[in-house]
């Protein structure tokens, strides 16, 4: 499975405009002084970073990025029309290289950030400004430069919104087999997933998020146990948790007690960590165990003023409700 999202983008900024050659005519002045204007900037093109764009697909239709060129100077020292940059957006995360050399350019890591990959040529220069007073009627004026232009290639590593944690067992891989394309593999014994796996959620007519599974933790992962926290930091750029719970193996699990555990490990691993927001799922509500349990387990996280979303990974029960928060959540979010 491939998660990383690239594009091949041409980029041409516009040629300077020529600075013009004229001289002023007045009546009765049998020859007037130059006057020519210069010509103005070709357009630039810019790469610019945008939250509200999460891959590169639209590049992929979209090649070629061309700027105009500047206008020419005129007569009476007028200078020719700078053109318009031409954006190019992209989400934040994407790097660009030069095409053909291979070169990296920039690191887009923040919203709104720009780069200039083709800068614009500068305009000729009017035959006003070439007078001195060995020559007061220059004829000639300077061509505009010639924008640059080249292939860029833009790669994009996608990065977590919601990354998953929990107990071993409780459903976490199922979860994303179940919402997105990713197939990690699923076990009924602890630690099944060994290293994090990402997966696509499609909602609504074109939105996606991406989630990250990530090995199950136990009491004691700041200390090593288990597989430890050495697979937190994959999930430290997310934007919140989504932390699921299982009721199932025993009847004297509390679902309280298990939020609590884990959220300790990850206090002590990062306080960056556990100041994430959370959405909490019950999971394996198909089973008459947790069925039975659901309604007491909602009202306590209620009493804690939090809620709690009653799901089936399995059975995909109660998933859109979920899929929504999430959504929503990350759109509150992104406009924030
Ligand atoms: N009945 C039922 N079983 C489920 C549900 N979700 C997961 N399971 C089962 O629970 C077991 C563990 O599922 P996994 O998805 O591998 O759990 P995990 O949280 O990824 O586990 P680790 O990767 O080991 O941390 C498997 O046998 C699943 O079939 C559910 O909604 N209902
Ligand atoms: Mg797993």
């Amino acid at each position: 499975m491939k998660f990383i999202d690239e594009a091949k983008i041409y980029v041409k900024a516009g040629d300077g405009g020529d600075g013009c050659v004229s001289f002023r005519r007045e009546k009765h002045v049998p020859r007037g002084g130059p006057n020519g204007g210069d010509g103005g900037k070709g357009g630039d093109v810019v790469i610019r970073a945008s939250r509200s764009h999460s891959t590169l697909l639209d590049l992929k239709f979209n090649q070629h990025h061309v700027a105009k060129h500047g206008g020419r100077g005129e007569g009476s020292n007028k200078a020719g029309r700078g053109s318009p940059d031409v954006e190019v957006i992209v989400p934040v995360g994407t790097i660009i290289r030069d095409a053909e050399t291979g070169e990296s350019l920039a690191d887009i890591t923040t919203d709104g950030q720009e780069y200039i990959v083709a800068r614009g040529g500068e305009g000729g220069r009017g035959n006003a400004r070439f007078a001195t007073s060995t020559n007061r009627a220059p004829r000639y004026a300077q061509e505009g430069k010639e924008g640059e232009k080249r292939w860029i290639e833009l790669e994009l590593k996608l990065l977590a919104d919601v990354g998953i944690i929990g107990l071993p067992n409780v459903g976490k891989s199922t979860f994303i087999s179940r919402v997105s394309a990713s197939r990690p593999k699923i076990a009924d014994y602890p630690f099944t997933t060994l290293k994090p796996n990402l997966g696509v959620v499609r909602y609504g007519d074109f939105e996606t998020f991406v989630i990250a599974d990530i090995p199950g933790l136990i009491k004691g992962a700041h200390q090593g146990h288990g597989l430890g926290t050495k697979f937190l930091r994959h999930i430290e750029r997310t934007t919140f948790l989504l932390h699921i719970l299982d009721i199932s193996k025993d009847s004297h699990t509390s679902a309280w007690e298990d939020f609590e555990s884990i959220n300790n490990e990850l206090a002590l691993f990062s306080p960056a960590l556990i100041e994430k927001p959370q959405i909490v799922a019950l999971n394996k509500i198909d089973l008459p165990v947790t069925r039975e349990r659901m309604e007491e387990e909602s009202s306590f996280f209620k009493k804690q003023g939090i809620k709690l979303f009653p799901i089936s990974a399995v059975t995909g029960e109660g998933l859109d409700v979920l899929i929504w928060e999430i959504a929503k959540t990350l759109q509150e979010r992104k406009v924030s």
